[in-house]
């Protein structure tokens, strides 16, 4: 006997599950997705959505991507995991294409962003003592306010975020907080000979795609070679050709190390959304002060993260995602500033590539109800986009890379009539 539900129900019994068996650390849209291709993204309705979240910049190639999913079939049916107690076939593969890609010597493949985050810090703390000579327990990190580079104690420890950081203590000493884009500050804080690293987002996306000047990234770099504190990228959500090259924090055609970060970390993209896939790239200088036993990972450099990595890194070169993001982006702030003069609740929007941001003014609508970034967002969700709000009033746009002109442009009046709507 076939049980047929009403699709509505297959949505709210798919949120109650969630709400009564998961934990509450996420206050998700009220959509239960089910598939997705490319830029789309269908709900357990059938209903077909753009997705312009992308789950935060980890699926730039787009949705199972059909050379990715080939990938991970065959490798599926080959072998997948065996430890970094044995070589395997495919990690000394992904290395080289990694760090041949992105212009380093060495790399210390993890699993999730957060991991690598914290394989940076033990690293830059490692190369402190060891290289530059800071006592024993001393070495301090830099960071910026409005910083956001994961969730584990020593991260939020670092975190100005009272919901990433409070009720969690006690917490991880040896962070300096400075105000991001902000050269006298970071040159202040530079002084402290303890300083052994400066750790950046080249544009703080959990922000609010806090986007700095043009010259902060590099005129950071020269202040932290001058002062021999390395230079630590997060490029977890700007990299991979997401802000229009596939590093943020340095155009691709700047080889001089003494102009590049020090070290750059990678996720999210990195396996184009199939599995989790991260990495800690720095030249051998300075990675190799891990020695056999310091650090490591169960999952870190199986096979299977490797083999998707080395995929998902072809397709952004094959498919000129880079440059489409960079079109692009262009394409969407022109159009989406249209909106934002014609709106007076608009602020402005900003971002690089396809890494954007719309910041509304919180109001209330003529009916007393409120009009904040949220209600504007279920707007979109009922036109078909999906995007999700960040610290309130402000909303990312952050599409699949592989989206078209085309696309790109229905979206946009997507936008304009939820706007209306809106309004
Ligand atoms: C969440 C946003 C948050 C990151 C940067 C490290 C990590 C992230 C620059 C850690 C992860 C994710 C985490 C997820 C929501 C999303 C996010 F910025 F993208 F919007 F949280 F701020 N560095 N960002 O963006 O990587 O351990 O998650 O693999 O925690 O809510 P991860």
């Amino acid at each position: 006997m076939s049980i047929t539900r009403s699709t509505q129900g297959r949505t709210q019994q798919a949120i109650a599950l969630e709400e009564r068996y998961g934990a509450h650390n996420y206050h998700p849209l009220p959509v239960v997705l089910d598939s997705g291709k490319g830029v789309f993204v269908w709900d357990v309705e059938g209903k077909r959505y753009y997705d312009f979240l992308s789950a935060y910049s980890a699926v730039n190639q787009g949705h199972c991507h059909p050379r990715l999913v080939k990938a991970m079939q065959e490798q599926a049916e080959r072998m997948t995991l065996t430890s970094r107690a044995f070589y395997n076939s495919v990690l000394g593969e992904y290395a080289r294409v990694v760090c041949t890609t992105f212009g380093y010597g060495r790399m210390l493949p993890m699993n999730t962003g957060a991991e690598a985050v914290e394989t940076a810090l033990k690293m830059a703390r490692k190369w402190g003592y060891e290289r530059k000579g800071i006592a024993k327990d001393r070495a301090r990190i830099v960071v910026c306010e409005g910083n956001f580079h994961g969730r584990t104690i020593s991260i939020i420890s670092m975190s100005t975020d009272p919901d990433s950081q409070g009720g969690f203590g006690p917490f991880t000493p040896g962070f300096e907080v400075i105000p991001y884009d902000d050269l006298p500050a970071l040159e202040k804080a530079l002084d402290d000979p303890e300083v052994c690293a400066f750790l950046v987002e080249p544009i703080q996306g959990e922000r609010g795609v806090y986007t700095p000047a043009d010259d902060y990234i590099a005129r950071a770099i020269a202040l932290c070679k001058a002062r021999n504190v390395l230079f630590i990228a997060d490029e977890i959500q700007t990299g991979i050709a997401r802000t229009g090259r596939m590093l943020c924090s340095v155009p691709d055609d700047v080889t001089d190390p003494a102009k590049r970060p020090d070290a750059v970390i990678l996720a999210k993209a990195l396996s184009g959304g199939m599995y989790p896939v991260s990495a800690v790239l720095a030249d051998a200088s300075i990675m190799d002060v891990f020695t056999p036993g310091t650090h490591g990972s169960t999952y870190g450099g199986n096979p299977m993260g490797a083999r998707l990595a080395i995929e998902a890194l072809a397709i952004v070169q094959d498919e000129g995602l880079a440059a489409n993001a960079e079109r692009l982006g262009r394409v969407f702030r022109a159009e989406v500033q249209k909106l934002v003069d014609r709106y007076d609740f608009l602020t402005l929007v900003r971002g690089k590539g396809l890494l954007n941001a719309l910041v509304i003014e919180p109001r209330t609508g003529p009916d007393g109800t409120p009009r904040t970034a949220w209600e504007l967002c279920l707007l979109l969700r009922d036109n078909g986009l999906l995007a999700k709000p960040t610290h309130g009033d402000i909303i990312r746009f952050a599409p699949p890379l592989v989206i078209t002109e085309e696309q790109l442009m229905e979206c946009v009046r997507i936008i304009a009539l939820s706007l209306q709507q809106f309004d």
